[in-house]
């Protein structure tokens, strides 16, 4: 019988396709930056903090800037954003995630989010998600980020549960290696070949049971 107690989700590529609105933010600076950014630069942006992502597409442009000019950058990418997902729709949760999240809190289980985005609380707001939650680290509460397991660790520190107990959902490699790294069972959400490491994948939670865990 599964010993797990807890479930902690992603958000991005998990629970809501929200990837779609960081890269129109993303290629939008990379424009005014006289550059272009492809969908497939977008996939090496999952899961990734903010700093990073934005090193990862001025490398793609073959720019350098100095701290104060890569924040301001941050900062403009972000608004646009957040602007997007201002005006996202309840219907954009993905497909089975909210009935999934209900069938695991009526069978008793925990729920927590892990996410790396400073945004997450903004999203479940608008997506009517917050209250689903038993807790919510996001990346305003962690310095550490995926592949560091330090948001699944907290977590399962705020659900009350020892991280053996905990099984996380997520769609990125750094976030499996993040879950693997704090010793919790990790259901990998999207392709197998992509996320070797988690112990078992799914496509997404339509048609997915609770006798997963
Ligand atoms: P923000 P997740 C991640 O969310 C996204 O996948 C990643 O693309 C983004 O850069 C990161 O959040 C930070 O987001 O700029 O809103 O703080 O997959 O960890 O839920
Ligand atoms: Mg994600």
């Amino acid at each position: 019988m599964s010993t797990i107690k807890g479930c902690i989700f992603d958000l991005d590529g998990v629970i809501v396709n929200t990837a779609r609105y960081h890269y129109l933010a993303w290629k939008k600076l990379a424009n005014e930056l006289d550059f272009d950014f492809s969908e497939k630069d977008n996939e090496s942006l999952k899961g990734v903090s903010r700093m990073e992502s934005l090193e990862i597409l001025l490398k793609v442009g073959g720019l350098s800037f100095d701290d104060e000019t890569k924040l301001a950058l941050a900062a403009r990418k972000n608004q646009w954003y957040v602007d997007y997902i201002n005006s996202m729709e309840e219907d954009e949760v993905l497909p089975g995630a909210k009935k999934f999240i209900e069938r695991a809190r009526a069978a008793g289980l925990k729920i927590a989010l892990g996410s790396a985005s400073k945004n997450a609380l903004t999203i479940l707001n608008r997506l009517k998600l917050a209250d689903y939650f038993d807790v919510v680290i996001d990346g305003t509460k962690v310095s550490r980020a995926k592949p560091d397991p330090e948001i699944f660790l907290l977590a399962a520190h705020e659900l009350g549960l020892p991280p053996s107990d905990c099984v996380v959902f997520e769609d990125a490699k750094a976030g499996v290696e993040a879950a693997k790294k704090a010793g919790m069972k990790c259901i990998g959400v999207g392709i197998r070949s992509e996320l070797a490491d988690a112990d078992a994948v799914i496509p997404g939670f339509e048609n997915i049971d609770l006798c997963i865990l």
